[in-house]
């Protein structure tokens, strides 16, 4: 197993708008951040993933950039940034940053530039078709659009033509077969890595390459979420030749860390797009653990652990040695976790340590998304007008055509990407520092573990008791060095299984582990040495 940083550390990704506000006018900024790098550290973090604080209209609050070189006012100056930078590397810690080159802002000079001449070397930087009978070239459909027939295009009327966009009709999509662009690209990329940051997390990154020709997406089969085109793009045909030529362009030379955005990708690609000698990217995150099989995100269900458990099982056991796992649950686009597992406040603080044992000790890197360490759930949204993002306001005027508006807002409630961008409960934490049975202490004390133990980032996984619903155990071992770690997936007691010999208890989440285990009860075990 290669030794690696990135393999080691415990991420953190911070969404700046919502994580601290340093000068009043009540939006986060990079002077906010600046203000809880000792807050970061003392937890234990290794690395900040930075959500984008790019130059942005704010359409899909700041994933559509109008400027890569420049820092969005409402979040500071570069000055800042680079005050930013510099506080993280002097606490020791690491900063990626996010980088969204699926799309650019319709407000980009490229794109204006791009409408403005449409002869010019910029109109080939986008994916533009002609007009030929007033209809849209092809019948894809974008994710936040109202699922209508080829409504991921825009008419452009300046030039009587379409462009297209897989995201709001203000995030037009690059064409990547372009050379000249790809190069501006790189050329951006490493204008930040001069600057210093570490690594980036490389938005959609699956979607750059579009097969040759668009060609009409299929819109009855395998399309359960019903983005109709999807197969055209998920896995284009050069995918794999854009990340090689990006890595080695723009990233390999000052050895920044890279982890894709991947969603819909599944082990076996996985592989194709992480595997060590294959040199395209260092890690993924996939999403298919965040739903039950047979939902999606604006379900109103239950989601069930013994998923989880299942998920994690075919990764840990088939992702092989020469990949490495991100391990997350909470993001920017997801409600919490928690709440998904139960909305019952009783058990908020046990699930959110149950999910915590989970990710800091299976094998893989784990990424908080900030609250998380303080058990954040839901919001209670009683209305679509505290609603504020893009994806959930189409949807819901898509979802009142065919139900009642009572109807639409609890699925939008479900789902909504809303729930994970409410401000940082700060007071919230300070009460948890003090406080030795809260999440807070329980996510430090587990960061602490990993770092104490390399045995929990590098051993081996093996996993037990594989056909026991609600139970979910495995070991970890590296040079004679071993930990035992037992789950109970569900809200009832469930009797504990026996000790392997030799272990005695490292750390619970409850707080006299007995003969039954509590709900959602995890405890870690440590092999005695002789
Ligand atoms: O998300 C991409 C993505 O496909 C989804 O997770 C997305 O949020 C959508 O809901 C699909 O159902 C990335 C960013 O993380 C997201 O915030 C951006 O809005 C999106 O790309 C576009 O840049
Ligand atoms: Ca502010």
């Amino acid at each position: 197993m290669v030794k690696k940083w990135w393999k080691e550390a415990v991420f953190y990704q911070i969404y700046p708008r919502s994580f601290c506000d340093g000068n009043g006018d009540g939006i986060g900024d990079i002077k906010g951040i600046i203000g809880k790098l000792d807050y970061l550290s003392r937890l234990g973090v290794d690395a900040v993933w930075l959500s984008p604080v790019y130059d942005s209209p704010n359409d899909d609050n700041g994933y559509d950039i109008r400027d890569y070189l420049k820092i969005m006012q409402e979040f500071g100056t570069m000055e800042e940034f680079d005050a930013l930078l510099s506080g993280l590397h002097s606490r020791g810690m690491r900063l990626i940053m996010d980088l969204v080159v699926n799309h650019t802002s319709d407000e980009h000079a490229w794109f204006q530039e791009a409408v403005r001449d449409p002869y010019g070397p910029y109109h080939d930087y986008y994916l533009f078709r002609e007009n030929e009978d007033g209809r849209e070239p092809n019948n894809w459909t974008s994710f936040f659009g109202q699922g209508k027939y080829g409504d991921a295009w825009r008419y452009i009327p300046e030039n009587d033509e379409w462009a297209l966009h897989l995201f709001s009709k203000k995030q037009m999509d690059l064409n990547w077969d372009n050379p000249r662009m790809r190069r501006e690209i790189y050329t951006m990329v490493k204008w930040w890595l001069e600057k210093g940051v570490d690594g980036f997390r490389l938005d959609v990154i699956n979607y750059i390459s579009k097969e040759e020709g668009l060609p009409y997406g299929n819109e009855s089969v395998g399309n359960m979420l019903g983005y109709v085109g999807i197969e055209h793009y998920f896995y284009g045909p050069h995918l794999h030749d854009y990340l090689r030529e990006l890595r080695c362009m723009a990233f390999d030379p000052y050895e920044a860390f890279s982890v894709g955005e991947t969603p819909g990708i599944g082990m076996q690609m996985g592989k194709l797009l992480t595997g060590e000698d294959r040199h395209e990217l260092d890690m993924i995150f996939s999403f298919d653990h965040l739903e039950t099989p047979g939902h999606m995100r604006f379900d109103e269900y239950r989601y069930d652990l013994n998923y989880l458990k299942q998920y994690y099982t075919e990764w840990m056991e088939g992702y092989g040695n020469r990949c490495w796992m991100s391990l997350f649950y909470d993001n920017h686009d997801n409600p919490r976790m928690i709440s998904k597992v139960s909305d019952d406040p009783h058990y908020r603080f046990a699930i959110g340590k149950l999910l915590g044992m989970i990710q800091f000790t299976l094998k893989g890197t784990p990424f908080l998304y900030q609250g998380q360490e303080l058990g954040a759930v839901n919001v209670p949204f009683t209305d679509m007008s505290q609603i504020r993002d893009v994806e959930s306001i189409n949807l819901y005027e898509e979802l009142c055509r065919s139900m009642s508006e009572e109807e639409a807002f609890r699925r939008i409630l479900a789902g909504t990407r809303d729930h994970a961008r409410a401000m940082m409960k700060w007071q919230e934490a300070e009460e948890q520092k003090e406080d030795r049975d809260s999440i807070y202490y329980f996510y430090k004390k587990l960061i602490a573990l990993r770092k104490k133990y390399p045995a929990l980032i590098y051993g081996e996984i093996r996993i037990t008791n594989h056909s026991r619903k609600n139970l979910f155990t495995w070991f970890r071992e590296l040079d004679g060095e071993e930990f035992y770690i037992e789950c109970n997936l569900s809200e009832k007691p469930l009797t504990r299984p026996a000790r392997p010999e030799g272990f005695r208890g490292l750390l619970s989440s409850c707080k006299e582990p007995g003969r039954l285990m509590q709900p959602y009860e995890a405890c870690l075990y440590r092999k005695e040495m002789r």
